[in-house]
């Protein structure tokens, strides 16, 4: 393997290695763009201030400043706010502002309490009253409430959540350009939010200088073993593992020297340096802890990677950075990789340094097909691949950025380029978003930061997203399904567990509580029109929803990937048109689709040929017999027709309690007649 970077002004000279043998970090070779940035050495001050590792020392930790309120709900708010006051009005929040009255008397407040189902009400005087919610109310729902009772309110607004302008302190940040908004990863949004607190990082790769003032702090702590004892107290296998292990050499030590182990520490800083104290670079994730578990000294060896990786499952990383590499395959590797995504743990890999399409010849692990790997290309401070990079549009997933990238090394700070510096942006990413929802899957995660990458046109093509990393949407991110639907109250929970959702019967879906906004995986809109019955995505162009499902964009708004979709739909003549082709569909207002003129037939939907509409069935276009609609988008076969397998498929439909069974009698279905499907298992 090799390192996946390069260190300016001392070109490595990768040795030939046998892959199987030896592990290479990814550190590229030194470029031109490189050479034309001025006042970068390996370990000069970067722009300002001494370099002195052992000055300005860290104050300590700071405590994170965020509003009573949850995380989401602060983070709903705050971004509504940037859109203006209506926007504002429209965000269900537990904490509202009463303005009275004017004639309201004192005495009148309760009314509010009472007509608002408050929990608590708190006079501020000249006329404002903060009110406490237990069920999220957007201020335009409160003033409705309020109208239908005595007159003491004059007007409701939300109570908005001030934060602290989240921007680090540390001298250098300026210097690094990766997280910059203009070109890097805008992580601002993110930071107000989290800032990867209580999530650990495995930097499997050479030794970290864990004395480095800006790692120090973040430094994970194996809490049950006393160090220097001789003795491995917490049983697992390792003695005095204090701060982790050295693999290669099979002891406690992770930091043996600042030539050895100066990657390692570059990218544990671009992970998680330690931020806001006024001192150094930040990390992504700036309260994010590192484990260094080093196994590359010069080389590194397959095996010891093997038990590098087992040792931070069974350690409790929750994040893997692997910014090295090689072309040899190895089964031992993908299987403790693939042990570590069953373990919960995301594995971030450098996409290589040798600048060719790795879909033709892999460099692994990024090119493992193991579903926790994130496979990570390196892009330039002009938006560019770097020259170094490897791509390929399904062996690399993503860019971060990866030149000329200021972090920690051994007594000070320099300049690294290589996709092993782009790597621990994504790692950094990861963090945070571990932080922020803990609950999540693996694959969640990883959804989460491929839908949430910012669209590149120099990674289009050339890597899985055709995007850049983005730091702060992926927090937003919203997985694709709800349960626990209240039928009653026409609400629904969030899958991720935290608050929920209310459908407006137009596919408009309202988050309350904890629930994250619904941005980029799902269809999102915002400011419906229900009396026109369109809507604005959040971009500004739009959709057109016609109450069958099926939603029509216009202004250029993008074709939804995980919904129906019809172009150019007739609504009077109950027809849409083939966007891709010829003809088009005629829908029954029963969830059937019916083409015409040539059009396909459409893929992950429901479809029935020769649509009986008066008799409520349907005959299979491709078989025997047929099914018969119940209205409610149940679907019973008859005649030997297959089950559906592509569109929702009940068996046993009650109609009168609005109750279905799945085909394979396990699984209990509840439609809301809003497209929401709920389900329970059926014991
Ligand atoms: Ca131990
Ligand atoms: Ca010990
Ligand atoms: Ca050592
Ligand atoms: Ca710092």
């Amino acid at each position: 393997m090799s390192f996946l970077s390069t260190v300016r002004r001392r070109p490595l000279t990768r040795t030939a290695l046998t892959w199987g043998a030896v592990c290479a970090l990814l550190l590229a070779p030194m470029t031109q763009a490189d050479a034309e940035v001025p006042g970068q050495t390996e370990t000069a001050n970067p722009q300002q201030g001494p370099l002195d590792d052992h000055h300005g020392d860290a104050s300590g930790p700071v405590p994170e400043v965020l509003p009573e309120g949850t995380p989401a709900e602060v983070a709903e708010l705050v971004e509504a706010a940037a859109s203006g006051p209506d926007a504002v009005a429209e965000v269900p929040t537990r904490r509202l502002i009463v303005t009275l009255d004017d004639g309201t008397a004192d005495a009148e407040i309760p009314v509010i309490a009472e007509e608002l189902g408050a929990v608590s009400v708190e006079d501020l005087g000249s006329g404002f009253v903060a009110v406490e919610v237990e069920e999220p109310l957007s201020a335009t729902e409160a003033e409705v409430a309020l109208d239908s009772g005595p007159d003491v309110a004059a007007d409701v607004e939300a109570d908005l959540p001030i934060l602290p302008e989240m921007v680090p302190n540390d001298p250098y940040l300026g210097s690094e350009w990766g997280l910059s908004t203009s070109v890097g990863i805008s992580p601002y949004s993110a930071w107000d939010l989290t800032n990867g607190s209580g999530v650990v990082v495995a930097v499997v790769d050479t030794g970290v200088d864990i004395s480095h003032a800006d790692l120090n702090p973040n430094v994970w702590t194996n809490t049950d073993e006393v160090a220097g004892n001789g003795v491995d107290d917490d049983h697992n296998g390792y003695v005095d593992d204090r701060h982790g292990w050295d693999f290669y050499s099979n002891d406690s030590v992770v930091f043996d020297s600042a030539s050895s182990d100066a990657h390692g520490t570059h990218v544990a800083g671009t992970i998680a340096a330690y931020g806001n104290e006024g001192h150094g670079v930040v990390g992504v994730a700036y309260r994010a802890q590192i484990m260094p578990l080093k196994f590359i000294q010069g080389v590194g060896y397959t095996s010891n990677a093997v038990r590098a990786i087992n040792y931070a499952v069974a350690n409790g990383a929750k994040v893997i950075n692997a910014s090295w590499g090689g072309s040899g395959y190895s089964s031992s590797l993908l299987t403790a990789i693939q042990n570590a995504g069953n373990q919960g743990v995301l594995f971030v890999a450098a996409a290589g340094n040798n600048g060719v399409n790795t879909d033709a010849s892999p460099y692994y692990p990024a090119a493992y097909p193991a579903s926790n790997v994130i496979s990570v290309a390196a892009m330039t401070n002009i938006g560019t691949r770097a020259s170094f990079s490897n791509y390929g549009a399904s062996s690399v997933d993503l860019a971060a950025p990866g030149q000329t990238v200021l972090s920690t090394v051994p007594g000070g700070f320099a300049y690294y380029s290589g996709t092993s510096m782009a790597a621990p942006h994504v790692s950094g990413v990861v963090a945070l978003v571990r932080a922020f929802r803990p609950s999540w899957s693996v694959s969640q995660v990883k959804d989460a930061i491929l839908a949430g990458v910012t669209p590149n046109s120099a990674f289009a093509g050339i890597t899985a997203t055709g995007g850049m990393l983005n730091a702060s949407r992926p927090l937003r991110w919203l997985p694709p399904y709800w349960s626990g639907w209240d039928i009653a109250s026409g609400i629904s929970l969030s899958s991720s567990g935290d608050g929920g959702y209310t459908f407006d019967g137009y596919g408009g879906l309202h988050p309350w509580h904890d629930a994250p906004a619904v941005t980029s995986s799902r269809p999102y809109w915002q400011g419906w029109d229900i009396v026109r019955g369109g809507s604005l995505e959040s971009s500004g162009s739009g959709y057109t929803l016609d109450a069958w499902g099926g939603i029509h964009p216009w202004g250029g708004a993008a074709k939804p990937s995980n919904v129906p979709y019809w172009y150019g739909w007739d609504i009077a003549r109950g027809m849409a048109t083939d966007p891709d082709g010829p003809g088009g569909w005629t829908l029954d207002g029963w969830g059937g689709i019916h083409p015409w003129g040539g059009a396909t037939k459409p893929a992950g939907t429901p479809y029935w040929a020769a649509w009986d509409i008066a008799r409520g069935i349907a005959v299979n276009p491709d078989g025997p017999g047929g099914w018969t609609l119940d209205g409610w988008g149940g679907i019973h076969p008859w005649g030997g027709a297959p089950a559906p397998v592509s569109g929702p498929y009940w068996r046993g439909w009650d109609i009168a309690r609005g109750l279905a069974v799945s085909s394979d009698g396990r699984t209990l279905y509840i439609l809301d007649g809003f497209g929401g499907i709920h389900f329970a298992s059926v014991s």
